[in-house]
């Protein structure tokens, strides 16, 4: 973070509904879009807030964002105000208002900032500690789906469109295996291929959607670990980044959360021995997932929970690449190779998955 986009920050919240006078203003968190800054009222009293810059490369309405932040979030409050058993006991995100009333600011150089409530004592992680951490994260994630499952699809914005459709994760690998860095695309030619290799085989829940087979739901896409708060007992308190929040499958979430949640690595892992999928925390996921979504899954969903955890594992490794071959232009990277480095790590995992295949799948079949 330079000096600029800090003060930047600064001049950003005073635009925003304070709970009182601006102590201090710091980057947090770990995401790879927006930036993120935590908002310090100078009296210890006072609520703090969390501030982002949004990415407008990557998120290009920010209205249709906002919009659905706030369908979302009004919804789930509403809900868990009826039920109040102990599996909806969390807290939902925020959004605080601009001084003129507005749902974001747009400052003189263009950019869109937006504001939350800052939820204290809360702990977040980029690798699992231990099964029961896993456990509440299924949870966390299958309740979020369970009470949005009435929430009717259109009344919640495409924000990224295609966002999680593979075949067009494939057509944009592909194009920049045409039109990329040539030196990029001969330096991983290994990793090109086995993503060839298994193009067909990946596309199969895809294609069961297509055919219908497989219900549209509102979905959170973007399940990482680090978008469940937990709190100091560990306890999931809340489900967070609901920028992606839309139409989709269960695969898309169930897929995706077993991406980091089992990761005994990190997800840009340059030591690739330590990259691989955790059987238990495995189960220990699908179990909190699906002690809350069992019951309104149906039986073709459930049989392709496992699959799913390999085609978006499959997934990121083409987007990681594919940002490589383009001269990474989507992600933030923290190096040159960091989005080769991440692609290397994510292919790991996945060969991880495959040599795990039959009993991932025997562990949903007996608790599904
Ligand atoms: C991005 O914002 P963040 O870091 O939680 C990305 C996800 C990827 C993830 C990979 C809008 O998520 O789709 O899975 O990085 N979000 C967007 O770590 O592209
Ligand atoms: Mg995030």
């Amino acid at each position: 973070m330079n000096d600029s986009g800090l003060t930047q920050a600064q001049a950003a919240a005073g635009q925003f509904l304070l709970p009182g006078e601006i102590g201090s203003v710091k980057p947090i968190g770990s995401g790879h879009i927006h930036q993120t800054f935590l908002v310090a009222p100078i009296s210890e009293t006072k609520d703090k807030l969390v501030l982002q810059k949004f990415n407008t490369h990557v998120f290009r309405d920010p209205d249709a964002v906002m919009h659905n932040l706030f369908i979302v979030t009004n919804h789930i409050r509403k809900k868990t105000e009826k039920i109040r058993d102990d599996s909806t006991d969390m807290l939902v995100l925020e959004p605080v208002k601009t001084l003129k009333g507005k749902d974001y600011f747009i400052d003189a150089q263009g950019s869109v900032w937006r504001c939350f409530l800052y939820i204290p004592d809360t702990v977040s992680y980029d690798r699992a500690p231990d099964t029961s951490v896993v456990y509440e994260g299924g949870k966390a994630f299958g309740t979020f789906l369970r009470l949005l499952s009435d929430l009717p699809a259109e009344e919640v914005k495409i924000t990224i469109p295609e966002f999680h459709n593979l075949d067009f994760r494939l057509e944009q690998f592909h194009q920049a295996l045409r039109d990329g860095r040539k030196d990029r695309c001969e330096e991983t030619s290994s990793e090109i291929e086995m993503i060839l290799e298994r193009e067909e085989q990946m596309k199969l829940i895809r294609k069961l959607a297509q055919r219908g087979l497989i219900p549209l739901r509102v979905v959170h896409h973007d399940t990482k670990i680090n978008n469940v708060l937990f709190s100091a007992q560990n306890k999931a308190l809340c489900v967070i980044d609901l920028d992606t929040v839309m139409p989709g499958f269960v695969h898309d979430d169930f897929g995706d959360a077993i991406r980091t949640f089992t990761n005994t690595g990190e997800e840009d892992d340059p030591d690739l021995s330590r990259v691989s999928m955790n059987l238990s925390f495995f189960e220990a996921f699908a179990e909190g997932f699906l002690g809350a979504t069992s019951n309104m899954l149906t039986q073709i969903e459930k049989e392709y929970l496992p699959l799913s955890a390999l085609v978006m594992t499959y997934m990121q490794t083409i987007r990681f690449l594919t940002d490589y071959l383009n001269g990474d232009t989507y992600y933030k990277i923290h190096h040159p190779r960091h989005n080769l480095q991440r692609t290397k790590a994510q292919m790991q995992l996945l060969l991880s998955m495959e040599e795990q295949f039959p009993v991932m799948q025997e562990i949903v079949k007996r608790l599904g």
